[in-house]
């Protein structure tokens, strides 16, 4: 239609997804829309595997973060891809990735646009971007995720457009779009307060770029979240009981500061925990905005979230374009490059709160291995938030796999985030407050309030072994015994 299409010269680069599709040569770099399976290109993708089923088709793909099944699983099931970077949750590309089919590069995810731009990652041939609306000045109005998109639109030899009719046009004018300058001399990025915003509504787009539009109305596939656990439910209850505390020896204020929450049942339950808590006018400086915003800025707890997507569940998504106008108000979608910014994160004052998949007695974290090798996602945002926050916060159960794992190990095997960037650790038994204490005060600590009972005897025989054989050193260890968990797990299926 004329209000989606609003630049009439471009109508004869309206073509099916095969004929868009086979603009993708062999070998080519192609980046898409999409963070979170949330705003990503289907049918174009789609109609690339169906080509790769056939022919000799290999392409490296670049996306925002972790994208649907329409776009990872299909290329990578069709033996499409080279290369992925920088996020991914989907199953068919993990087992890729895991069994080198496919190479994986595990990028921050503030990080990817300036790369692309100072050339550290190539030169992208395509870029295939999901849009509400194309405006008179080829300007792209992006759907319901920002990601990488203003980079990849404006690096990328070729852009090719999904005009995807399943999203209102309403969500024009929630985003907000603004790309920073190379070093050097790079200015400060203007954004103070959460609520403010420094850009245009849209993505700037030389028309002549735009080699094909293809128009679909398929929806996004999102995920179903699981009900609040008693585990998750308990991390949420510590975390909010450190939080009120901070707020009485006025270390945080009154309505806190703007919180960072990661993906997952975790972050839900902690982000719903937030709905029964006495704070009152709360913000929101994130990647992710999920159902438990939705709650919160209904409530009128919550008054303002920033990110970079809206990734809803199915109920969520109904309920988002059912109250559009009410959201537009108090939602801001950013690019990745500003929702990620550490400049932003510091100065803002952001607390951060993830998840990790193991953390060590010394308070190294794992947020991407499985024992020590198998890739699980990425790190996300995790890194950017964590290292810049006012305070960094992990949260993980004690245990995993009915109990067989701890969580808490004496070292972890894989480094996401170190012991410098870690202020709070927290599982279903307890909270770690970790600010100001040496290695062997954050080993006690640990050990103490987040192991579970059937590991925490282990754990502190382990730590005082590790004293009597190796002296009071500044971390002390026991090299040959330090993967002793893990490698006892792989070898009988439990770790102790
Ligand atoms: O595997 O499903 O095969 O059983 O790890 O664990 O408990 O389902 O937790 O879905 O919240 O994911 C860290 C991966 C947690 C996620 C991580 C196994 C466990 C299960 C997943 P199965 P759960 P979640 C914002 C910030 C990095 C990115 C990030 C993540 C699977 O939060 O990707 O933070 N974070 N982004 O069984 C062996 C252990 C384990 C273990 C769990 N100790 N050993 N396996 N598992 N602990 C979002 C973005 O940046 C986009």
């Amino acid at each position: 239609s004329k209000e989606r299409l609003r630049l009439q010269s471009l109508k004869d680069k309206i073509m099916t997804a095969e004929e868009a599709a086979n603009l993708i040569k062999d070998g080519m770099i192609v980046a898409t829309s999409g963070f979170t399976p949330s705003g990503y290109p289907k049918e174009v993708p789609i109609a690339i595997s169906k080509r790769a089923e056939k022919e000799n088709l290999k392409i490296t793909l670049y996306t925002g973060a972790s994208v649907g099944d329409e776009l990872d699983g299909t290329l990578s099931r069709a033996n499409a891809l080279i290369k992925r970077i920088p996020y991914q949750t989907n199953e068919s590309i993990r087992n890729a990735i895991n069994s080198g089919k496919i190479e994986f590069v595990d990028l921050h995810l503030s990080h990817m646009p300036q790369m692309i731009r100072y050339g550290f990652l190539g030169k992208i041939d395509v870029a295939i971007i999901e849009a509400v609306a194309i405006r008179e000045d080829g300007g792209v109005v992006p759907a319901t995720s920002v990601g990488n998109s203003p980079v990849f639109v404006e690096m990328a030899e070729k852009v090719i457009i999904e005009l995807n009719e399943s999203h209102p046009l309403e969500l024009e004018g929630m985003h907000d779009i603004y790309t920073p300058k190379n070093p050097p001399n790079r200015k400060p990025i203007p954004l103070t307060k959460v609520d403010q915003r420094i850009g245009g509504n849209y993505i700037p787009c030389n028309p002549d770029k735009i080699a094909a539009i293809v128009l679909t109305n398929r929806k996004d596939s999102v995920r179903p979240l699981a009900p609040v656990d008693e585990t998750s439910k308990k991390i949420s209850e510590h975390l909010i009981e450190f939080l009120e505390n901070e707020v009485k020896k006025g270390r945080l204020p009154k309505n806190l500061l703007p919180l960072q929450s990661g993906v997952g049942n975790i972050a839900n339950a902690v982000l719903k925990g937030l709905l029964d808590s006495p704070f009152e006018g709360l913000e929101f400086y994130s990647e992710v905005i999920q159902d438990a915003v939705f709650d919160l800025l209904d409530s009128g707890k919550m008054v303002i979230a920033s990110g970079t997507s809206v990734t809803p569940s199915e109920e969520g998504l109904e309920r988002f374009y059912q109250n559009i106008d009410f959201y537009r108000e108090r939602i801001i979608l950013r690019p990745q490059e500003i929702s990620n910014n550490p400049e932003i994160i510091r100065r803002l004052g952001v607390i951060a709160m993830n998840t990790a998949i193991e953390v060590d007695i010394y308070g190294h974290v794992n947020s991407t291995h499985i024992m020590g090798t198998k890739m699980m996602n990425g790190i996300g945002g995790s890194g950017d938030f964590t290292r810049n926050a006012y305070i960094s916060i992990f949260a993980t159960p004690s245990t995993a796999k009915n109990g067989l794992i701890s969580c808490i190990v004496p070292m972890v095997s894989h480094v996401d985030h170190t012991e410098h960037d870690v202020m709070v650790v927290v599982t279903e038994q307890g909270l770690a407050d970790l600010r100001g204490l040496s290695p062997k005060e954050r080993a006690k600590e640990i050990i103490k309030k987040c192991a579970h009972p059937d590991f925490k005897d282990a754990l502190m025989e382990y730590f005082n072994k590790a004293i009597e054989k190796a002296g009071l050193t500044h971390t002390p260890h026991i090299l040959e015994e330090a993967f002793s968990w893990h490698t006892k797990f792989l070898k009988e299926g439990r770790m102790i």
